[in-house]
């Protein structure tokens, strides 16, 4: 089993310059180290770390960055989160990744804005998001429920949302505690299952979709489902022009179709079985915060899936490969027969354009059949991680 030194989770916070990030960072880990103020963006620097310890015995990295103004700056900062992300999720150490963003937003400012709950919906396809609602101290608790109302009404009834307040002030009107650290602390247990859920599955089965062709261009799968006819694309008169589309075509995806067999082999064979280490330690750490973690990964819908796809292609794919060899060379010959004469009459177009078709509808069928079978493995895979991780969850 892989050997994994450094157990932590690691979170980002994300908002509105002023919203009271780093602040909130501060209080979650009982320092003063992030830089707080009023007035100008104060935080210039982003992805500044902190490490803590949990009072649960897990270790937190606490990731702070420069507030989003409005406009092109504060898309910019989302795509360098994202950027970010993307960085950390090239390692295979599973603590090295981005497990949840804290995406801060000032309860003082009442109603949240259609531009900030997409930069939410934009974050939420990269990492668990969690929603503070910071200086919750300074609103009635009206306040807070209305924008968790309207947040949920947004986003989904199970969007995950805590009210804090990060600071200890005292004005005339009252008097502030700091308060809900322990329950976002909870809330970001859910973000290593999670960013497994989302990620894992890709990670083994995304090759398998996203397919290099002979240009080294990336393709995808789904574009071979909807492979067009020759009439669809105006080709269908099959002069000099669209005999070479049509070579080319043929060529690019031969290899693309080789491409996706090979990374077929290798998901069954290779990657799956690499996966369990992952899970495995996925588990073990889980199982040293909750004692209610399942002992293992026993459900097999995933496994099943894989099992389907695997007999199909050692049963099924050899026949669905031999027919897509023999319409291709059959229309290899008609092209040629039409290349090598001057004037061709139009039943020598019409069978060339008859294999076409028989060509293109043998390749519809075999993209069809292995995008259901990798969909059917991503879902299956997906959902038993999320399921696995609700269960250590449940305390
Ligand atoms: N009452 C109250 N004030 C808060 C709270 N959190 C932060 N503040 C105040 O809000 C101001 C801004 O806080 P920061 O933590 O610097 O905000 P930030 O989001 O990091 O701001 P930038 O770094 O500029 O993006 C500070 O004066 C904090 O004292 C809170 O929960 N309650
Ligand atoms: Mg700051």
């Amino acid at each position: 089993m892989i050997q994994y030194y450094d157990r932590r989770l690691n979170v980002v916070a994300v908002g509105k310059s002023g919203v009271g990030k780093s602040s909130f960072l501060n209080y979650l880990c009982g320092k003063d180290v992030f830089k707080t103020g009023i007035g100008e963006p104060v935080t210039q620097t982003s992805f500044d770390k902190e490490d803590f310890w949990g009072d649960n015995g897990v270790k937190y990295t606490l990731v702070d960055t420069v507030g989003l103004e409005p406009g092109y700056k504060a898309e910019n900062c989302i795509k360098e989160v994202i950027e970010y992300i993307e960085r950390c999720e090239q390692s295979e150490n599973l603590y090295d990744w981005v497990h949840s963003i804290f995406y801060c937003f000032a309860a003082s400012d009442r109603r949240i804005e259609p531009y900030e709950l997409n930069y939410i919906k934009i974050l939420q396809k990269h990492a668990e998001v969690v929603i503070i609602l910071t200086k919750s101290d300074a609103v009635e608790s009206k306040v807070v429920e209305d924008l968790s109302n309207q947040i949920k009404q947004e986003l989904g009834d199970d969007t995950q949302i805590e009210d804090v307040c990060s600071v200890t002030e005292v004005t005339r009107k009252r008097e502030s505690h700091p308060y809900g650290r322990e329950k976002v602390l909870g809330r970001s247990f859910y973000g290593l299952w999670n960013t497994l859920a989302q990620k894992l599955p890709m990670q083994v089965a995304g090759k398998c979709i996203h397919i290099k062709d002979s240009n080294y261009e990336e393709t995808n799968i789904y574009q071979l489902v909807y492979t067009p006819s020759l009439s669809q694309l105006g080709r269908h008169n099959l002069d000099s022009d669209d005999r070479e589309w049509v070579k080319a075509k043929v060529i690019d995806t031969n290899v693309i179709i080789d491409n996706v067999v090979s990374e077929l082999e290798n998901l069954v064979d290779v990657k799956w079985k690499e996966q369990y280490n992952i899970i495995e330690e996925c588990f073990d750490f889980y199982k040293g915060v909750s004692n209610k973690a399942p002992q293992g990964f026993c459900s097999d819908s995933s496994f099943s899936a894989l099992c389907l796809l695997y007999r199909w292609y050692t049963n099924e794919f050899p026949e669905y490969k031999n027919s897509l060899t023999k319409s291709r060379d059959q229309m290899a010959h008609y092209i040629k027969e039409i290349d090598s004469c001057w004037f061709f009459d139009d039943e020598e177009k019409l069978r060339a354009l008859i294999a076409y078709e028989e060509w293109r509808s043998s390749v519809v069928e075999l993209a069809f059949i292995v995008s259901i079978h990798i969909q059917r493995f991503i879902s299956a895979y997906s959902s038993e991680l999320k399921t696995y991780g609700s269960y250590c969850l449940l305390r």
